[in-house]
């Protein structure tokens, strides 16, 4: 095992001797290395021995009837779900729809569930495509206090909010003037009030600009196009305030004591064509002082555009030269950043270095010194800027001081160690920062460890999502599907112990504790105002062509079994589920209207349709839920 050591610490003297090789990627280098398989190009001096991969690790098989020990909440990519997995077994367990119809659940055809995804006038979805990147949970005390996670779509710019005591979504909000909307991140205390050590807030980063407002003027002059940071409230969910600024966000991090937030820019340039966006040698991390946003928000100084009330203030750098009163601070990193991550002992973020072969180490308490009017040069900031291989995108702790970043182009996972990068970089050659590479497979993306970015981060498990997995499980056709493997990080040498293919494409993940969690278990009948008060309840009532049918489930019965409307009445179906035993849910389909959906015991669901043809046409459950469970139907009876 020593000897291995050595082997990798070699390695990075080595790696220090041949930086100009490896210095950075412009476009066409990246471009072709992405064409010709990645797995060979890194290869010079960042392979470790083949025997280290015989290594035991930690069993992550969970034994039949035993559970897991950590949630994972993965973000489902355009499938436009957030995901439910046990870990460390990788089983998927639920998967909660958020911004696109999910015709188990009925998520997009109930109207309680349309309420909250938005519609257009004629009661149609406003949206039915969404695009999830990232997933964050609400924060106690630096750790997951079990509220609520959020959840990006991408597409249409839509933030959801995920209740974590049912998994399911209570609230979407549409943030205006913006598009592209990628990074999020919830804060993780109030920068003013030390009594709120919670999450109150929800940051996000827009990756794409457009003219301000985007209503049709402007449209050629793309050197006017902009990009806006966004606070959204994480209660309310209403949007509260957004920041202008020069450049754009991609990704989010966000400090333990609530003071900072940040958003990695790769387009400094406010290109729209791929050689625009990297045409400068360096991008930035763009730094938000909370307190002093919200102060200028409070006292009015702050614009709108077009349509929205949303108050934006002024963050562009020619607006912010001063630090005493600056709202935005810009810190100079390598070449088209990418992942911002906040380690977890509150002191730095850490931003990969895409294009460039880097890892930028930002001290926070040095950027609080700049607002503060102590640091003249904010790029001092920087404590540390190394190397660590091709195509780092994001990064992951241990608690332990150590840092496991993705090489996209390397196909590695390299664990380095921050303090020590540090030192480096002060100028001590002689430390060897680089513990361990590991090879993934293939071209890695996200990465996240066990309560990572927690002040509770354990270093047990680590998880990478693989963008490509080629050869790995049995072809099924062209489309592949993504690998998440599996490292036991509890020793100085990660240990790949498992891989699980995973439908295409979930991003950015975290893994926590199930101790942090009490779902519920079954609903209250009181939870939902629409509920049947008893069985008595059921029945038929008529107002005008508005029909209301109000529907009681007890296996194996619907009640009524029977109701008939007329052509072209409006019926709303109101379904309670009077069952108590847990995991007791019943369907409710109806032939060739469209419609189903489930009901969880205690829960009240209803729909809304247009009876627009005559006949009979038969109602069931859809969910097996008795040994009677198929004669669990009845008739809708429609008159001409
Ligand atoms: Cu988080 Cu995938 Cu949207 Cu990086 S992005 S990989
Ligand atoms: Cu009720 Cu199946
Ligand atoms: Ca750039």
């Amino acid at each position: 095992m020593s000897t291995e050591q050595g082997g990798n610490r070699a390695d990075t003297a080595e790696r220090t001797t041949t930086t100009g090789r490896r210095q950075f990627l412009g476009a066409a280098g990246l471009a072709g290395v992405v064409g010709a398989g990645l797995a060979t190009f890194g290869a010079a001096g960042c392979r470790r021995e083949p025997e280290s991969q015989a290594t035991a690790g930690a069993d992550p098989h969970v034994k039949p009837g035993e559970l897991d020990t950590y949630y994972g909440l993965w973000s489902g990519g355009h499938t436009g779900d957030l995901r439910v997995l046990g870990m460390p077994s990788g089983r998927e367990i639920h998967r909660v729809p958020c911004f696109v119809p999910d015709p188990l659940v009925g998520w997009g055809i109930t109207n309680e569930s349309k309420a909250i995804m938005g519609t257009n006038p004629d009661g149609s979805l406003k949206y039915t495509v969404g695009d999830t990147h990232h997933t964050h949970a609400s924060y106690r005390d630096g750790n997951y206090d079990g509220r609520y996670a959020w959840i990006n779509d991408k597409i249409n710019c839509r933030i959801a909010r995920i209740r974590l005591d049912t998994f399911t979504c209570d609230k979407i909000t549409e943030l205006p003037n913006v598009q592209g909307f990628h990074g999020i991140f919830p804060d993780k205390a109030d920068p003013v009030d030390p009594a709120i050590n919670y999450t109150t807030r929800v940051f996000c980063g827009s990756e794409f600009s457009t003219p301000l407002p985007n209503d049709g003027r402007g449209m050629n002059d793309a050197s006017a196009y902009r990009s806006l940071f966004t606070c959204v409230d994480a209660e309310s969910m209403e949007v509260r305030w957004q920041v202008l600024i020069d450049g754009n966000c991609d990704l989010v991090a966000t400090s333990f004591d609530g003071k900072l937030a940040a958003t990695n820019q790769y387009n400094t340039e406010m290109g729209v064509t791929f050689a625009d966006m990297m045409s400068a040698e360096r991008d930035r991390c763009a730094f938000f002082h909370i307190e002093r946003i919200e102060a200028a928000v409070a006292a009015g100084r702050t614009r709108t555009y077009g349509d929205s009330k949303v108050p934006v203030v002024d963050g562009t750098i020619a607006a912010n030269g001063d630090p005493a009163t600056a709202l935005v601070a810009y810190v100079s990193v390598p070449k088209n950043p990418h992942g911002v991550n906040a380690s977890p002992d509150g002191k730095y973020f850490i931003c990969s270095g895409k294009l460039s072969p880097t890892a930028t180490v930002i001290d926070l308490s040095r950027v609080l010194e700049w607002f503060g009017g102590t640091r003249e040069d904010i790029d001092s900031s920087i404590v540390a800027e190394v190397e660590i291989g091709l195509g780092p995108l994001h990064t992951a702790f241990d608690g332990r001081g150590n840092a496991y970043t993705t090489l996209f182009l390397d196909s590695q996972i390299v664990k380095w160690n921050v303090d020590a990068a540090i030192r480096f970089h002060a100028g001590d050659q002689s430390v060897a920062y680089v513990v361990d590479r590991l090879d993934v497979h293939y071209q890695p993306g996200h990465i996240n460890a066990s309560q990572s970015e927690t002040k509770a981060a354990d270093g047990q498990w680590l998880a990478v999502g693989c963008k490509f997995s080629k050869d790995r499980f049995l072809p099924a056709g062209p489309l592949h599907p993504e690998n998440e493997q599996l490292i036991d990080i509890r020793g100085e040498r990660m240990v790949l112990v498992a891989e699980h293919p995973v439908r295409p494409e979930p991003h950015d993940f975290i893994i926590f504790k199930r101790e942090l969690l009490t779902p519920k278990q079954v609903y209250q009948l009181s939870d939902f105002p629409l509920a049947l008060a008893s069985g008595e309840d059921a029945g038929v009532t008529r107002s005008g062509n508005r029909v209301t049918v109000k529907i009681a489930s007890v296996a194996p019965v619907f009640s009524p079994s029977e109701f008939t409307v007329r052509r072209g009445d409006v019926v709303t179906v109101i379904m309670t589920n009077f069952d108590t035993v847990e995991d007791l849910t019943h369907g409710f389909a109806i032939e060739k209207y469209n419609i189903n959906f489930i009901v969880n015991p205690q829960e009240t669901k209803s729909v809304t349709f247009r009876a627009d043809r005559t006949g009979v046409y038969w109602y069931y459950c859809t969910h097996f839920c008795h040994a009677l469970h198929l004669e669990m139907r009845g008739r809708m009876i429609v008159e001409g």
